[in-house]
């Protein structure tokens, strides 16, 4: 189900669930801002899902609410995650879905690391 990207958050949705250890992940990274585990349905040999502890809806919702801190926080522990996977040599590509036209569906904030191969040209 594809969602609109704004609020409210639902506190039900599948990362939520992660996030509280009701659902098991695969979990390849954490730290105080962040989990990150393996995507269910990999599109490339590396695809993780990095997502925020707190709750936010889609990038929309974590940058225009969250604080100055908590960005910086989630967008090095990207970074992190990708020299963590042994992408950093080769490279990645790191993208959020957000709202609607973009067809995200799951509803709290993600960002989706991918690599592992030369990736095939935009869009993925
Ligand atoms: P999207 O940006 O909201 O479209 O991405 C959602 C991703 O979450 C997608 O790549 C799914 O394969 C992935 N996913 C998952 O890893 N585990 C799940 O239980 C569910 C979706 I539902």
């Amino acid at each position: 189900m594809v969602v609109n990207g704004k609020g409210p958050y639902d506190s039900q949705n599948i990362f939520a669930k992660i996030l509280r250890g009701e659902i098991p992940c695969a979990k390849v990274f954490e730290n105080d801002w962040v989990l990150a585990f393996n995507d269910i349905a990999p599109k490339a040999p590396v695809h993780v899902l990095i997502i925020p502890r707190n709750a936010y809806v889609s990038f929309m919702d974590f940058s225009s609410t969250a604080p100055a801190e908590e960005i910086a926080g989630v967008m090095q522990a990207a970074g992190e995650v990708a020299r963590h996977m042994g992408l950093e040599e080769n490279g990645y590509r790191l993208i959020t879905n957000a709202g609607r036209d973009s067809g995200q569906e799951v509803p709290h904030f993600h960002l989706h690391l991918l690599g592992g191969k030369a990736l095939p040209a935009f869009p993925i």
